[in-house]
């Protein structure tokens, strides 16, 4: 894929289509989708430029995915302020719920008009393009959301909690 730097903590997952799954909720309200669930539910395109906190940026990239809303309304998600998003692989990121809904991020599956690359999360990554990208989870297996806040991989290992990159929010204490 031209022009758009890999950046993983270790190995890229193989995730066949029919043993993938995506887990959205908060206990009681939890609900596992399946590729053929997931892909059912109303899909939006949308465009938007990407900040990797090693500061490259890529402009006006081209995706497909389920919002979050959407995701979360056919979970009846409630109000837990905090979410956790876990990876196939183990990777972690939290994120404020108030940060996942309202038009704001997506679980895309395409990029550029073509079936998402492993490399770059495929078969679904989540994508939070206002938030440095750390925070858009490659290969996403769960959505949780809780009461608690709890750091994610990069997070506990010192970068910033929130990760605003007009406020270049990097590491603990920016
Ligand atoms: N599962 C997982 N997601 C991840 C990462 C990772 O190591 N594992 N790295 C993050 C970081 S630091 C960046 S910059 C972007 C890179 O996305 P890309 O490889 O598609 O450019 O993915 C983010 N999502
Ligand atoms: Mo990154």
């Amino acid at each position: 894929m031209d022009d758009f730097p890999v950046l993983t903590a270790g190995p890229t997952p193989e995730i066949a289509l029919q043993d993938w799954a995506l887990t959205v909720g908060q206990e009681s309200t939890e609900r596992t989708f399946s590729w053929d669930q997931f892909t059912e539910l109303a899909t939006e395109r949308f465009t938007t430029d990407l900040h990797c906190v090693t500061r490259w940026s890529k402009l006006d990239t081209d995706w497909e995915g389920v919002a979050l809303d959407t995701l979360m309304e056919a979970t009846g998600v409630g109000d837990a302020p905090f979410a956790l998003i876990s990876s196939y692989g183990g990777y972690t990121t939290n994120v404020p719920t108030e940060d996942l809904v309202d038009g704001k991020a997506w679980v895309a599956f395409r990029y550029n008009g073509a079936d998402l690359e492993p490399e770059h999360g495929g078969p679904a990554r989540l994508l939070v393009p206002h938030l440095y990208l750390w925070k858009s989870a490659k290969w996403v297996n769960e959505i949780r959301f809780f009461d608690e806040d709890e750091p994610g991989f990069w997070e506990a290992a010192g970068y910033h909690n929130y990760g605003d990159p007009w406020r270049e929010q990097r590491y603990d204490g920016d």
